[in-house]
C-alpha cells in the first residue's frame, strides 16, 4: 500500500468493531441470555417473560433467586422479576373485568414470544464505546403461549411488548399495554422485582419520605411514611410516590430505582413466617437476602380505550 505521509485522521484504519453483546438460546428454548463483552449479563425465562438473573461484570448476582423456584412453566417463578398483569394482587371481587383471575394476572403464567434483540452505545458511555443490548418480548391475546386461565377470565383483545435492557451499570424492564379490542378495558402493571440483599437488617429503603402507603399487614390501612424504612419484620406496603427509591446496606447504595410513568411502589418481605408458608420459598430464612421493590401502576386502574397504550418503566442502576 503506499505510504501517503499527510493521510487524514479519517483514512486512519477502523480498528475494527469492538467485541459485541452475545445473546443465546438454552437448548429447549427456555431461556435467552444476553452478555456485554464486560461480563455483565441476563437471563430471561419465556415463562413469564421473567427475568430470572442477573450479573454484574463480576459475575456477582443482583436477583434473588428462590432455590425452590419453578422453571418449568408449572408456577410463576419465585423470584427473578415476575410481570404482574393485569391486576395486582388478589382481584377485587367487585372488579368484574378482573374478579375470576388468579392473583397477579396471567402475564407471569403465560410463554411469551422472543421478538429479537438489538445492541445500541449505551447512553452516556459513548467515550468508552460501551455497548448495551435489548430483548423484546411479546404476548398477545391471540398468542399461543397465553394462559388458558387467564383467556377465559379475561377475553379482552391486547398486546404487549416487553423490553429488557442491560447496560454496564444498569437494568431496565419496559412494559406496553395496547388495547386491541372494540371494548375499553382496566388494567394493572407491576415489575416484581426480587432484589439480592446480603442481609436484610442492614438495610434501609430511602427515598419514600413523607409518601403515603396503604399497609397490608396492618388491615390495608392508609399511613404517611416518616423517614427511612428497615425492614424488621414482615413488611408489605403499596407506596404512591415519584422520585428514586434508594437501597442501602451498611451504608452503602447497592441499588437506585427509578420508575417512569409508574406511580406506585411495592416494598414486600415476607418475614419468617410467610416465608415458611410459601413452598417455593427456599432456603426458608432467605427472607433475609432478598427484598422487593416493585414499581407498578396498581393504586387504581389504567382504563385503556379500544387503540390506546399504556406505557411503563423501570431502571435499577446498580449504586447510587
Ligand atoms: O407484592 C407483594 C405481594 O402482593 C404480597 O402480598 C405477596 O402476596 C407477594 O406479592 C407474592 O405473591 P405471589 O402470588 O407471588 O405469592
Amino acid at each position: 500500500m503506499v505510504e501517503r505521509p499527510n493521510k487524514p485522521s479519517s483514512l486512519v484504519a477502523t480498528p475494527g468493531l469492538p467485541p459485541q453483546p452475545t445473546v443465546n438460546f438454552s437448548d429447549d428454548n427456555s431461556l435467552v441470555t444476553a452478555t456485554l463483552p464486560t461480563g455483565e449479563s441476563i437471563t430471561v425465562l419465556l415463562y413469564g417473560a421473567t427475568v430470572i438473573s442477573w450479573k454484574d461484570s463480576s459475575s456477582t448476582e443482583k436477583l434473588w433467586l428462590s432455590s425452590a423456584a419453578k422453571l418449568d412453566g408449572t408456577k410463576p417463578v419465585r423470584g427473578g422479576i415476575p410481570l404482574v398483569f393485569p391486576v395486582f394482587g388478589p382481584p377485587p371481587a367487585d372488579h368484574a373485568q378482573t374478579s375470576s383471575l388468579p392473583q397477579h394476572g396471567f402475564a407471569r403464567t403465560s410463554r411469551w414470544e422472543f421478538l429479537g434483540k438489538s445492541t445500541s452505545e449505551s447512553s452516556g458511555d459513548q467515550q468508552t464505546g460501551d455497548l448495551s443490548v435489548k430483548l423484546d418480548f411479546g404476548l398477545s391475546s391471540a398468542a399461543d403461549g397465553l394462559d388458558p386461565q387467564g383467556k377465559a377470565a379475561w377475553p379482552f383483545k391486547f398486546n404487549l411488548i416487553y423490553s429488557v435492557t442491560l447496560n454496564r451499570r444498569d437494568l431496565t424492564t419496559s412494559l406496553v399495554v395496547t388495547n386491541d379490542d372494540e371494548r375499553a378495558f382496566d388494567c394493572q402493571v407491576l415489575m416484581h422485582t426480587y432484589l439480592k440483599v446480603k442481609d436484610i437488617t442492614n438495610v434501609t429503603i430511602s427515598g419514600l419520605d413523607s409518601s403515603s402507603y396503604v399497609d397490608k399487614v396492618d388491615a390495608a390501612s392508609t399511613k404517611t411514611q416518616s423517614g427511612e424504612i428497615r425492614i424488621e419484620g414482615e413488611t408489605d406496603r403499596v407506596y404512591t410516590a415519584d422520585g428514586p427509591v434508594t437501597v442501602s446496606e451498611g451504608g452503602k447504595t447497592l441499588f437506585t430505582v427509578t420508575r417512569d410513568n409508574l406511580s406506585n411502589v411495592v416494598v414486600w418481605n415476607p418475614w419468617v413466617e410467610k416465608a415458611k408458608g410459601m413452598g417455593d420459598f427456599e432456603p426458608k430464612d432467605g427472607y433475609k437476602e432478598m427484598l422487593c421493590v416493585e414499581p407498578g401502576s396498581v393504586g387504581g386502574w389504567q382504563t385503556l380505550e379500544k387503540g390506546d397504550a399504556f406505557e411503563g418503566a423501570q431502571t435499577i442502576a446498580l449504586g447510587a
